[in-house]
């Protein structure tokens, strides 16, 4: 079966066109190397994270992973930004992706020090940019992900960014099992990111009432907040994300409460499980995943079941 070597496995040198999604506060060395040691692409958070800590998440990843390729995620609102793409450089990471904004202007450089670097964009616009820019690939991201998003979906979102671009896409936003992967390349697509079934992977080092809450998770249990910041956010539904969301909309918290209730709800929801003020972002797919296990034997599974129907 040939189905899996597209031109994003040739571009990065991994067995399977997957790449895990960059979720800030989750993703970190345990997670990252055991994605890449899959086969996949595993990728570091940037997040909001001290230089220090993610100097070390790198050298600890780049120790496990055998010479074998991984990345880091740059959240480009983090006020480490600036910071961050100056140590990927020096820390030789080999693939840098982007959320939450345009890297332009850092582009020349990562291009000049041989990082491969993958945008993740929310539209056509903002896809075909990055094309001019010299970005290697693009994410495609649908609003079914979890976390900060736009508003289009995979299903529309996609073809139109394949259609749009020369160099190669990758989907992502409610792909979580081989159903997804078949039908993301048949959208054309050559490669998927995948968040949140990481999340209730064993590698993956968030607390166990996160992981509990996506297994739990059904079809209609994720919200969006923050819509009134312009910083839309999905997120698993809690007593507090509902309590965000219809405050927004009925007016009864103003975007700047919104932001006060807000802040460090990332790391109360991934370290302490705070079911009371933690935001636990996931994407709108989270209803399929039931169960825990290694990345290897998710990852294994899902290209199985691609290459299966892929086949037919
Ligand atoms: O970045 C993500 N997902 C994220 S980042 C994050 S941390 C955060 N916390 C609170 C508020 C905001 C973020 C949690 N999840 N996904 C990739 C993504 N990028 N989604 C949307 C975008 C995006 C939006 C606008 C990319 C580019 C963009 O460009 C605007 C411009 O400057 O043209």
């Amino acid at each position: 079966m040939t189905t899996t070597k597209t031109r994003i496995t040739e571009l990065l040198g991994i067995k399977y066109p997957i790449i895990q999604g960059g979720m800030a506060w989750i993703a970190e060395h345990t997670l990252a190397s055991a994605v890449t040691n899959a086969g996949g692409l595993g990728l570091i958070a940037g997040g909001s994270a001290p230089i220090d800590y993610l100097r070390e998440q790198i050298r600890l990843t780049k120790a496990a992973v055998d010479g074998k390729p991984f990345g880091v995620n740059i959240m480009l609102m983090s006020p480490n930004a600036e910071e961050l793409a100056q140590l990927v450089i020096d820390e030789g990471v080999p693939v840098v992706t982007t959320g939450a904004g345009n890297p332009g202007k850092y582009m020349a450089a990562w291009k000049e020090a041989g990082i491969k670097v993958i945008p993740v964009v929310p539209s056509v616009g903002l896809a075909k940019r990055m094309e001019r820019a010299g970005a290697d690939a693009v994410v495609a991201e649908g609003t079914e992900s979890g976390g900060h998003i736009g508003e289009n979906t995979t299903m529309c979102l996609v073809p139109q960014v394949v259609d749009a671009v020369e160099i190669p896409v990758i989907a992502a936003g409610g792909i979580a099992d081989g159903r997804g992967i078949a039908a993301s390349l048949m959208l054309g697509a050559e490669g998927v990111q995948v968040g949140t079934r990481f999340l209730a992977c064993e590698e993956c080092q968030i607390h166990p009432t996160y992981k509990e809450l996506v297994v739990k998770a059904k079809d209609t249990d994720s919200v969006v907040t923050g819509r009134s910041t312009g910083h839309p956010c999905r997120n698993v539904k809690t007593k507090f994300s509902k309590k965000l969301a219809s405050g927004e909309m009925n007016g009864s918290i103003t975007p700047d409460e919104f932001e006060e209730l807000t802040l460090g709800s990332l790391r109360k929801a991934v370290q302490d499980g705070n079911l009371e003020e933690g935001s636990f972002l996931c994407g709108a797919i989270a209803g399929m995943i039931e169960d825990v296990k290694p990345a290897k034997d998710i990852i294994e599974e899902v290209f199985a079941q691609a290459e299966e129907l892929l086949g037919k």
